[in-house]
């Protein structure tokens, strides 16, 4: 019996915040930084799920991946799974100009949604999803976390302001991580 996990993902942020709630848990991460092809699908569960089933026939060991979607009311829940490809292209400052002339809270709410996806040789893969809803900011705050960090608030705080505790208390992935980590305890390990 074993409780350690590979992750395969090449960012160390998320590493971070998925220890912090594994490690307590008696849970080890190991990160796998060997890539995946990212499927361009509208439901970031089948990105993942596909990305784990990928690279479980390629590492032939139990894994998981975590994809993370952005959901931005105002503009129709854009970038929504492309959240990678928007943030490497027109990055916080354009998010923030597209928001422009939307004004008001309620019009400027936005969903972080992670989807974990857990794989190992010879099973379909299952997924563990972690939501959470804040307000894209007027402007970038904050020197901590990474991504969207300095632009999505919660309670007029940004994620990169608040430091890593807070985030991990209330976050899209502290939240998928959690019931991987119930779920694993129970029925994953190898
Ligand atoms: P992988 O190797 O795991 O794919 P990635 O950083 O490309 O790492 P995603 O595709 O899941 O991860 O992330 C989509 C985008 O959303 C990407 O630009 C991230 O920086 C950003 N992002 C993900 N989680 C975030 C978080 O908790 N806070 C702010 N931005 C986040």
């Amino acid at each position: 019996m074993t409780n350690q996990i590979i992750f395969v993902t090449g960012n160390p942020h998320k590493v971070a915040e998925a220890v912090a709630i594994c490690a307590p848990r008696g849970i080890t991460i190991v990160q796998n930084d060997c890539g995946y092809p990212e499927l361009q699908d509208d439901d970031v569960a089948r990105v993942a799920a596909y990305g784990a089933e990928h690279v479980v026939n390629r590492l032939d060991c139990a894994v998981i991946v975590e994809d993370t979607g952005l959901y931005i009311d105002a503009l129709n829940g854009f970038p929504g799974p492309y959240a990678a490809y928007v943030y490497d292209t027109i990055g916080n400052a354009g998010i923030l100009t597209l928001m422009r002339d939307t004004g008001g809270n309620d019009e400027r709410r936005a969903t972080f949604r992670s989807i974990i996806g857990y794989c190992k040789p010879g099973m379909t893969a299952i997924t563990f999803e972690g939501t959470v809803t804040g307000r894209i900011a007027y402007e970038e705050r904050g020197a901590g976390g990474f991504g969207y960090d300095p632009i999505f608030e919660i309670d007029g705080v940004a994620f990169a302001s608040m430091g890593d505790d807070a985030k991990n208390k209330v976050s899209h992935r502290a939240k998928s991580f959690e019931k991987f980590a119930e779920w694993f305890i129970r029925h994953g390990k190898a």
